[in-house]
């Protein structure tokens, strides 16, 4: 017979670090996501608008579901913070993107996960898993089944190990005994609404996304919008800065896991390295990660972008290694070296 408590035990075999449990249910949170849509915050992420129905109650993703586990993964290493380099010509990689996929390896050990519910429970069981890609809002099931609670930055916060976390669930109709959900200890604490470079944490619990550099270095699949080029500087894919800062962080535990430590290169690299790496070396530094969301036109238009924070020298160094490669010819990175260049004689 499967429980809640056999499947925590479980869970951790299978490299889970948090795990728990809530009915599966039209929680009131989840209906923040159609009127944030509306919004406009969620700028060109229209899959989101698109399985807002899903979303809005797990049922509909699978109707015969009573119970959904949550789970979290410690992605953090030993690295420092992005908010704490000090080398300016450095740059910065989302510390969720220096290892190996996440969606691979936490989908991996979901099925692992999976097969032996299926074994425990037998036939009659229904389930369906996600990670990140899933029409499921991850964090508020996390915060029902009490894995931490969603902060004023929106990331899921748990007391003992903080926000870096991969989250994953299981939807199945199996009823299982429900978590006490978390609670917020956000308290009068506004450091990162203060830090965020782009103002995207509009108010407490909310992004506009379309502010957000993750978002822009990310999702956005053509040129960024002007207002934000030249606040990219250091974020050149994703954005760490209000996790960074964030004290619930500064006690997180280290993984050891070898899936997440930084790939050689990904670690805080110099702006002029990226810049002169050939299409050949990306290929390899791209093979099973995160990155791949973004491809190498993307993440050579960010950049070209960041490029224009540098000082001139340096900055005229790194566009042109840009410019020297056959992906120049893509209207995304001829469209960020020339701008930056424009920005380098206008701006000095
Ligand atoms: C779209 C998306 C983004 C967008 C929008 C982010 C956002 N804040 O909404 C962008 C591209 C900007 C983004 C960035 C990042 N993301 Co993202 N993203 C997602 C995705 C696919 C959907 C999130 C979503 O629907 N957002 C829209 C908002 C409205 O919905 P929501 O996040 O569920 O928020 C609910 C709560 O905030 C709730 N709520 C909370 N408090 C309050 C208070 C009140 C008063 C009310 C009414 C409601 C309310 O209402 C919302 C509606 O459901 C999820 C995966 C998933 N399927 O859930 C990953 C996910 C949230 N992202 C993740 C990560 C790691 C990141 C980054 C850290 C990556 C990076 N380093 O660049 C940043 C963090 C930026 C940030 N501060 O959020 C992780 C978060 C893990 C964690 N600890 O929370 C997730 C869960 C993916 C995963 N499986 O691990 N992301
Ligand atoms: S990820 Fe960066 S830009 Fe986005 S809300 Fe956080 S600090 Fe702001
Ligand atoms: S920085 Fe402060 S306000 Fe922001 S999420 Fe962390 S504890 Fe909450």
């Amino acid at each position: 017979m499967l429980s809640s408590t056999a499947i925590k035990t479980r869970s951790a075999a299978f490299g889970f670090d948090l795990c728990g449990v809530s009915r599966a249910e039209r929680y009131p949170k989840l209906a923040r996501l159609a009127e944030w849509y509306a919004s406009g915050q969620a700028g060109e992420m229209r899959y989101l608008a698109d399985t807002r129905g899903e979303r809005a109650d797990p049922r509909v993703v699978l109707p015969t579901a009573r119970s959904v586990v949550s789970l979290g993964v410690l992605y953090n290493t030993a690295q420092p913070h992005s908010a704490s380099l000090t080398e300016p010509d450095r740059v910065a990689v989302a510390r969720c993107a220096w290892g190996t996929d996440y969606h691979e390896v936490v989908r991996a050990r979901l099925r692992e996960l999976l097969t032996w519910m299926s074994r425990e429970a037998g036939p009659d069981l229904e389930a369906m898993t996600c990670v990140d890609d899933g029409p499921v809002q991850e964090r508020v099931f996390a915060e029902q089944a009490g894995l931490g609670w969603i902060g004023k930055n929106t990331c899921l916060i748990n007391p003992e190990i903080g926000s870096w976390l991969f989250l994953a669930e299981i939807l199945t109709n199996v009823d299982l005994e429900p978590d006490a959900p978390g609670v917020d200890q956000c308290g009068r604490c506004t450091r990162c609404l203060d830090a965020c470079p782009t103002g995207a944490i509009v108010e407490p619990y909310r992004v506009d996304a379309t502010r957000c550099l993750s978002y822009h270095t990310i999702e956005v699949r053509d040129d960024v919008d002007e207002r934000w080029r030249a606040a990219i500087r250091t974020q050149v894919f994703g954005c760490d800065i209000c996790q960074d800062v964030c004290p619930w962080n500064n006690r997180a535990p280290v993984s050891g896991d070898p899936a997440w430590q930084p790939r050689p290169g990904l670690e805080f690299p110099r702006l002029i390295h990226l810049c002169r790496l050939s299409d050949e070396a990306w290929r390899a530094l791209l093979k099973a990660s995160a990155m791949r969301r973004a491809g190498l036109a993307r993440i050579r238009r960010s950049l070209g972008y960041a490029a224009a924070a540098r000082p001139a020298a340096e900055a005229t160094d790194a566009l042109d290694a840009l410019a020297s490669h056959s992906s120049a010819s893509d209207p995304r990175v001829a469209g960020a070296i020339a701008w930056a260049r424009g920005r380098l004689t206008s701006v000095r």
